[in-house]
């Protein structure tokens, strides 16, 4: 049960495995990897699918006719293998005509040619069967006050997705978008910084049904937010398009570690949720192999990604299963929190007119009611650390 298999729906980003470990400080620490062969092998592994950005398949400046035998290679990978690409996204942070962002760019050539060099992907992603179009705005941010006026920003950031939107209603084709939220880094301070502020955003757009969200943990977890909140709610909204799996240690840079490192309970919470829930879409891994790895170090932590979800995935079912959980669940009170707070057929005026609701209610014995938690979070420590 813990060998990944293409039915679990674990998908990777061709830039995860094929990270060359540069960072701020130092260079690549291995490699570039042939898309082909990332196909290849995460398909050995058990993975359903693959990702990509347009530049991690075409480098960026391609001819024409480079562009067309990279795609085919890499279309070839895939009948091979039976890989899917369920997702797909745009590079728009790495050149540096992105350095002061892509759609809120304060230039406006520069966000003419990122909704250009969107929609050129757009239709690559729709070619190869994707259903979901993320948007990450890793640049679209400011790092000091006046330099971002931010509800104008947010003015061009809502005509970039309606734009967008109205593409894909004109091709027909079948993509929705999810937005990545990140607080920081490589910008001072991201747009949308969080799941929150994305939700409320996708409101104000004119095909709010074409958009919905792609968090990713790390990201949520550098907010200090709890993780598998912020799901739970994105779940409540319809929004969970998409999500991207890593581990992160709290407050700090981008850790991106393989799923299950970093903050193991909420990984822990979050596939009981997902699993729970009934969340259909893609597993996707978006993590980086610490660039301390060679490539078998590299194949080990994709590997381990999957393993930890579906350990973890066990752990969920027992723990959920567990007769003294389903007690503990009860002692706490979960079933009542699941009943309306109004009775049936009851209305206001009624709970206005109920003397045991307020003139009568015994606050003080109210108050004395422990409510059992740290029991049943013990009964979930126990089956995480596999002692029950
Ligand atoms: C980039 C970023 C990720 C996003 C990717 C999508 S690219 O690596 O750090 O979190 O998901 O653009
Ligand atoms: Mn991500
Ligand atoms: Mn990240
Ligand atoms: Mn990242």
């Amino acid at each position: 049960a813990l060998t990944p298999n293409p039915s679990d729906k674990f998908t990777f980003g061709l830039w995860t495995v094929g990270w060359q470990g540069r960072d701020p400080f130092g260079d690549a620490t291995r490699p570039a990897l042939d898309p082909v062969e990332s196909v290849t092998k995460l398909a050995e592994l058990g993975a359903y699918g693959v990702t990509f950005h347009d530049d991690d398949l075409i480098p960026f400046g391609s001819s024409a006719a480079d562009r067309d035998a990279h795609i085919a290679r890499f279309r070839k990978a895939l009948d091979e293998t039976g890989m899917k690409v369920p997702m797909a996204t745009t590079n728009l942070f790495t050149h540096p005509v992105f350095k002061d962002g892509a759609f809120t760019s304060n230039d406006r050539d520069v966000r003419r040619y990122a909704l250009r060099k969107t929609i050129r992907n757009i239709d690559l992603a729709a070619s190869l069967g994707a259903e979901i179009y993320v948007a990450w705005g890793g640049r679209e941010g400011a790092e000091s006050g006046a330099a971002k006026d931010v509800r104008v920003a947010l003015d061009r950031f809502k005509e970039a997705f309606d734009l967008l939107g109205e593409y894909v209603t004109e091709q027909g084709y079948n993509l929705r978008f999810a937005i990545e939220p990140k607080p920081n880094e490589p910008r001072g301070d991201i747009l949308l910084p969080t799941v929150g502020h994305a939700l409320a955003f996708i409101n104000s757009l004119e095909r709010p049904e074409l958009v919905g969200l792609n968090p990713e943990v790390g990201h949520e977890q550098m907010a200090g937010l709890n993780f598998p909140h912020g799901i739970a709610q994105a779940l409540w909204h319809g929004k969970l398009f998409h999500i991207d799996l890593n581990g992160q240690s709290g407050i700090k840079y981008d850790q991106d570690l393989r799923f299950g490192a970093g903050d193991l309970r909420a990984a822990f919470w979050l596939v009981d949720l997902l699993e729970s829930a009934g969340y259909e879409g893609m597993r996707h891994f978006d993590f980086k192999p610490p660039r301390t790895e060679d490539f078998s170090g590299v194949w080990a932590s994709a590997a381990g990604c999957m393993r930890n979800y579906l350990a973890l995935k066990q752990k969920a079912a027992a723990f959920r299963a567990d007769p003294e959980v389903q007690e503990a669940l009860k002692a706490s009170r979960l079933d009542q929190l699941a009943q309306p707070t109004l009775g049936e057929g009851e209305k206001l005026a009624d709970l206005l007119a109920d003397s045991s609701a307020f003139e009568d209610f015994d606050v003080e014995a109210a108050a004395k009611r422990g409510m059992a938690f740290e029991h049943l979070d013990q009964l979930a420590m126990d089956h995480l650390l596999g002692i029950r």
